[in-house]
């Protein structure tokens, strides 16, 4: 039972469960807003009309989007992370500089990100396990620090790793995973435009349960490539390892880019259920980011690299 996300269809049925309950609320809640006319998200209002139409991207909302986690550092259950993660102290956050680049240094992150301009940017957040959400994240783009950090000339990967301490998180405690948390991506990818460092959601300070104090988004590949709560970044010559990659390697390979047509070993990617809705959607090649980051693949076989 090691190394294995929640199981699949018990889960997803879970999830209808839960999204059901809260889609009754949001129903309440919608039919209050009209009444009161008060000033309600269109997106909440939105999830609750879901069950009976597929709209376009809206927005998951922002109680979804923080009480839904996978921070395995926090518990493996879904709500756990919201729970666990309520005391997690991210002031003051040191993160390490390592490897390849022309001054390795341990940066206060106030320092390291500051005068980097933030911008909100809307992605689809595609899970591995078959679920998807629409979150508008807070954040800059990974290039403009690796920029002001100068990599050397031998630097080809970046690697992320998650803190590591048992007493402030607590599920490193369990061998579910190999801890720390290790995450990358190939430099190039890493400075995509696409690729976020995120400290904010919904223009609020990121809850612990989503990575805080600062994690990583990249919205064309399955979540588990986002790190979260980064305390290292260190650039490689070699690929580094990853933590689902060594976990279960057959199944979590290093890229990870998200594919409707090569399947999990044990389940179907073709389809995703976005929380909110009932009936499952289409997942989209590279997660609908294909003009943004098909040239990065170009002659790649990604069958063999999945
Ligand atoms: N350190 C760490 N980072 C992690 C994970 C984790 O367990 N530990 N889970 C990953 C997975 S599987 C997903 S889908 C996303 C979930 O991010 P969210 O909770 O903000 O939606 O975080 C990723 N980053
Ligand atoms: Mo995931």
């Amino acid at each position: 039972m090691l190394f294995k996300f929640k199981p699949e269809i018990p889960s997803s049925e879970i999830t209808d469960e839960k999204l059901y309950n809260n889609r009754r609320q949001f129903l309440k809640v919608g039919a209050m807003a009209t009444i009161g006319g008060s000033l309600l998200p269109s997106s909440v209002l939105a999830a609750g009309r879901a069950a009976f139409f597929k709209g376009p991207d809206d927005l998951t909302p922002y109680e979804v989007v923080t009480s839904y986690n996978n921070f395995y550092e926090f518990g493996t259950g879904k709500d756990e992370p919201k729970k666990n993660a309520t005391r997690f102290k991210t002031d003051p956050w040191k993160v390490s500089v390592e490897g390849e680049v022309e001054k390795p240094q341990v940066w206060d992150l106030d320092e390291l990100i500051d005068g980097l301009a933030t911008q909100e940017k809307v992605y689809r957040h595609r899970c591995v396990e078959g679920w998807s959400m629409v979150v508008p994240w807070n954040g800059f783009p990974l290039k403009d620090l690796i920029t002001r950090l100068k990599p050397t000339a031998k630097a080809k990967f970046v690697e992320f790793t998650t803190l590591h301490d048992s007493r402030r998180m607590p599920g490193q405690l369990s061998p579910v995973l190999q801890w720390p948390y290790v995450e990358a991506l190939r430099l190039d990818e890493a400075m995509n435009p696409l690729t976020l460092m995120v400290t904010g959601v919904y223009g609020k300070k990121l809850p612990p349960q989503n990575g805080a104090p600062i994690r990583l988004i990249i919205p064309w590949k399955y979540g588990f490539k986002g790190g979260k709560s980064i305390v290292k970044i260190r650039f490689t010559e070699k690929q580094p390892r990853t933590t689902w990659n060594i976990a279960i390697p057959r199944e979590y390979g290093f890229y990870a880019n998200v594919n409707p047509k090569v399947d999990h070993p044990r389940w179907t990617q073709a389809k995703e259920r976005r929380l909110g809705e009932f009936t499952r959607r289409d997942t989209l090649m590279f997660n609908g980011y294909t003009a943004e980051v098909e040239k990065l693949y170009a002659g790649m076989d990604l069958r063999k690299n999945y």
